[in-house]
């Protein structure tokens, strides 16, 4: 049989710092692999095991990384990859996707305030640098009906690599930070003013509702007044991209009236003349 995964001794891991500097909620415990699968996986193991909140997962590189709807993360080494598990309790089911919201929120302001980049977020999850995409977020949920058991957030972003790691089809749609300062940057400390940043927006979700968190999603989402193409599951649907929802809806303006589209993938957006 397979052994369990071992994570690296805790000693002497700079990554191990944070524990001891940032946070008080979402990181209580870090458990830091040279590989995993997918640390979305793994964590999600940990939280059915009742695992408490705040044990983040921590990998060097992913053999198995996944996106939304299973699609493939691609995660060589060089890459922050990371997943949180959280037991939010006054956020309903229904509004898990507020959570994607809102770390991306937090993961912008890091590679704005940190860095000096200029990210924008495409909805629902994606965070993109001059319109490639450098980082992704997997928000996954088990409910217990209209409650919330447990979430894992995972988080990927491209940091030290360059385009030549990517497959072909990615070396167009991506971007990295390297390629994007053209230096390397420290990672631990990348990751020390991410979990600063995510705690502080978590709490705000938590404490104040999404209505605290909307204003600064809306400004950096390049999505929003843009005449869209999104992909649902077996369709396509065109229209305005009016605005967001309260439960981290986008909400669609079409020739047949508004609709709110909770999940999908925007395939293009075209600015519109005189509009935002
Ligand atoms: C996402 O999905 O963007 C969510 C990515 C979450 C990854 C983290 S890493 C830590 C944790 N553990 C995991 O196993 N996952 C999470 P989605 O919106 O479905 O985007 C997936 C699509 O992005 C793929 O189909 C590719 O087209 C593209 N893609 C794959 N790898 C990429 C990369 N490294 N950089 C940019 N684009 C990528």
């Amino acid at each position: 049989m397979a052994q369990p995964p071992i994570p690296l001794e805790p000693r002497n891991d700079p990554y191990q710092q944070t524990l001891r500097n940032t946070s008080q909620i979402i990181l209580k415990r870090l458990l830091h692999f040279e590989s995993l699968p997918s640390t979305n996986f793994y964590l999600k193991q940990q939280g059915a095991l009742g695992e408490r909140e705040g044990l983040i997962v921590l990998a060097d590189t992913q053999t198995a990384g996944i996106g939304r709807l299973n699609r493939p993360w691609h995660s060589p080494l060089g890459g922050l990859y990371f997943s949180i598990l959280l037991r939010p309790m006054t956020i309903k089911a229904a509004e898990a996707p507020l959570i994607t919201l809102t770390a991306g929120v937090a993961v912008a302001n890091v590679l704005q305030s940190a860095l000096g980049l200029k990210p924008s977020l495409k909805w629902p999850n994606d965070i993109l640098v001059a319109n490639k995409k450098v980082a992704g977020i997997l928000t996954e949920g088990t409910f217990i009906g209209n409650d919330i058991e447990y979430v894992t957030v995972g988080i990927g972003i491209n940091a030290n690599m360059t385009l030549n790691e990517f497959p072909e089809p990615l070396q167009v749609t991506a971007t990295t930070l390297q390629e994007c300062l053209q230096r390397l940057i420290d990672m631990p400390r990348l990751f020390s003013y991410l979990i600063g940043q995510l705690e502080f927006w978590y709490i705000r979700l938590c404490d104040q509702g999404f209505k605290a968190i909307s204003p600064h999603y809306r400004r950096i989402c390049m999505t929003l007044g843009k005449q869209v193409a999104i992909e649902l599951e077996d369709v396509q649907v065109k229209g305005l991209a009016k605005d967001i929802g309260p439960d981290g809806s986008l909400v669609l303006e079409m020739a047949s009236g508004r609709q709110l589209i909770r999940s999908g993938d925007v395939i293009s957006a075209t600015h519109i003349e005189g509009d935002k």
